[in-house]
């Protein structure tokens, strides 16, 4: 485990953007999607950078605001990551728990399946499963979030009714790749669907760092299609990143954007990259200041080197970026006037990283004292965390914790004066950033549907063309149809609304 690295540059600049405006189509476009990044996040995130560095800046997003955004989905106000990344994805409203069909479960085109049909490249990158949610939204068509393994079966191509529609996939979530017989798999059937991408649909299938950093930044070399996934759950928070295993998200994008960019030189068509902050969201769900901020630093260290990016050379690509919706209900100022971001400094851990640790140290010593194990949660488990002089309650409790982490983030919360409200996501509106070609006329108040359609028609897209292509395929449509009727909908429907938390811990389950 490594401590928090460098932050955001105290002295933030505004890339001013000189490239061609209005009558000018972007040849490229970029979704950069901070899951779970609410307004409330962004400041949590500049007071404690301006804190370290003694300063009053903004942060590198900051600069780039251009609007905000209405998240809702078509059964309740509250979205989950699916019904949001279709939104975003296919331009449809649909219930939480839908990934790329409508409420009445019919499969809508998405802009990935878009892009390719009309000769794009594309890329996937996410630090969440790359079977997750909000990249499922972008590329894939399912009833039911949950079910991953069908999800990386359209990934690859195999059981895609269009094919293969992605050159570039990093992210986590290998064990929705590998056979029920491996120990490792988190699939419920026999399909080697590694062994297949390679074998049937020519993927290059990775997972050591060594097989990234061959890609020289995505400035030479390598075969598409391509698939980069070093961890079998999520990639690791930023903040318990070993780099030796996994790469940044910040080095992610850059790569991918720069190997998109040479394999598009000689065509006519540019590419389409959707990126995902996927842990802001996670951290969020596990009241965990330490997670969430460092998440969210690394997601402003990317966007800034993306817009970095497109300003030097390659003006002709758009960013927009815009979480899915806000996670947690975060606030500072509890109780009253209350708000230490300095408190947050020692934290070097997530609280799920110190939850594992405490698990194997009690497997290590089943014989410990009471008094051992209180001594060791107070000085190896909470102080590394950020809690000092935790009371004798407050350790014990942690033993009995439904959820430890979102015990420690909640004690942690208290200390900075900073409180969560839910551990699910709210319905307040999110922030829309921009860098590029007519991203500026979207000045204003947006429902998340128009953000989608907006990319599309800046691309020159018709995703009705991927629709009538999906729908014809009555397969694969009575498939979806079918695993609709088999679940009972309103108890399916419900359970949506936890989803996204368990989504997170099945992570945990090794
Ligand atoms: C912080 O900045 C203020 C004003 O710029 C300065 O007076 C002060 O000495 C700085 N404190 C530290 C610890 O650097
Ligand atoms: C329909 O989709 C399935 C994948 O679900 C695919 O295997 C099949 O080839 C498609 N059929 C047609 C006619 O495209
Ligand atoms: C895989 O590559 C071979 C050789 O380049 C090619 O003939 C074949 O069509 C490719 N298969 C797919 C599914 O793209
Ligand atoms: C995957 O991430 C988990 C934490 O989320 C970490 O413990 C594990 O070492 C990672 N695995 C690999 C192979 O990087
Ligand atoms: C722990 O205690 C149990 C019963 O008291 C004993 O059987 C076991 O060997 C002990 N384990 C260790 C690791 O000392
Ligand atoms: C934890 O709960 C168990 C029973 O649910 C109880 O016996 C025990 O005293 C509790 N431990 C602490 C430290 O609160
Ligand atoms: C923090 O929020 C929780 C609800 O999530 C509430 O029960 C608790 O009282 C709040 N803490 C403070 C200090 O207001
Ligand atoms: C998009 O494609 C659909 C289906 O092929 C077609 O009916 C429609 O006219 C197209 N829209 C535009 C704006 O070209
Ligand atoms: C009263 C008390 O125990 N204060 C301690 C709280 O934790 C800090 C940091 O470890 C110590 O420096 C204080 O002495
Ligand atoms: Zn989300
Ligand atoms: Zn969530």
């Amino acid at each position: 485990m490594k401590f928090a690295s460098a932050i955001a540059a105290a002295a933030v600049l505004v890339i001013p953007f000189v490239g061609a405006t209005n009558s000018t189509k972007p040849r490229n476009y970029i979704y950069f999607l901070p899951d779970g990044y609410g307004p409330a996040s962004e400041t949590f995130a500049r007071d404690y950078a301006n804190y370290k560095n003694n300063d009053t800046n903004k942060l590198p997003v900051d600069n780039y605001a251009i609007g905000y955004v209405r998240t809702y989905a078509s059964d309740t106000l509250v979205t989950d990551s699916a019904a949001a990344a279709t939104a975003y994805g296919c331009g449809i409203k649909t219930y939480n728990g839908a990934i790329g069909v409508d409420p009445s479960f019919a499969p809508h085109g998405n802009i990935v399946e878009a892009a390719k049909l009309a000769g794009f490249h594309t890329g996937l990158v996410s630090t969440s499963r790359i079977t997750h949610a909000s990249p499922a939204g972008f590329s894939t068509h399912v009833f039911d979030r949950d079910s991953e393994a069908a999800i990386a079966d359209q990934l690859v191509g195999y059981a895609h009714p269009l094919g293969r529609v992605v050159d570039i996939m990093m992210g986590g979530g290998r064990c929705f790749f590998l056979p029920q017989s491996d120990e490792d798999s988190c699939r419920d059937d026999d399909v080697d669907l590694w062994s297949l991408a390679q074998t049937d649909y020519n993927w290059t299938m990775t997972s050591g760092r060594e097989k990234f950093d061959e890609l020289s930044n995505g400035l030479e070399g390598g075969e598409i299609p391509f698939a980069f996934i070093p961890n079998l759950s999520h990639m690791m928070y930023e903040v318990d990143r070993e780099s030796s295993l996994e790469p940044s998200l910040e080095e992610m994008a850059i790569t991918t954007l720069n190997w998109l960019d040479r394999l598009s030189k000689d065509s006519d068509k540019g590419f389409f990259l959707f990126i995902e902050a996927a842990r802001i969201d996670h951290a969020g769900h596990s009241h965990d200041p330490i997670g969430h901020l460092h998440d969210i630093l690394e997601y402003n260290r990317a966007m800034e080197a993306v817009i970095q990016w497109i300003a030097t050379d390659h003006t002709d690509t758009a960013l927009l970026s815009g979480a899915d919706h806000e996670c947690g209900g975060l606030t500072m100022g509890v109780p009253d006037y209350a708000w230490y971001p300095e408190v947050l400094e020692p934290g070097s851990g997530s609280a799920e990283h110190f939850v594992s640790v405490y698990e194997d140290w009690e497997e290590s010593f089943p014989n410990a004292t009471q008094d051992a194990k209180n001594t060791y949660v107070a000085t190896q488990i909470f102080e590394p965390y950020g809690i000092f002089n935790a009371t004798g309650s407050e350790v014990t409790g942690f033993y009995n914790a439904s959820d430890p982490a979102v015990y420690m983030g909640n004690l942690l919360a208290a200390r900075a004066g900073i409180n969560w409200s839910t551990l699910g996501h709210t319905a307040v509106d999110i922030t829309l950033f921009g860098y590029g070609i007519n991203t500026d006329s979207l000045i204003g108040n947006w429902n998340n549907v128009e953000v989608g359609h907006f990319m599309a028609s800046q691309l020159g897209l018709n995703l009705s063309i991927a629709t009538e292509k999906l729908q014809a395929n009555e397969s694969f449509v009575g498939g979806i149809l079918a695993d609709a009727s088999a679940s009972s909908s309103t108890k399916k429907l419900r359970k949506r609304l936890l989803a996204d938390h368990e989504s997170v811990h099945l992570g945990h389950k090794h």
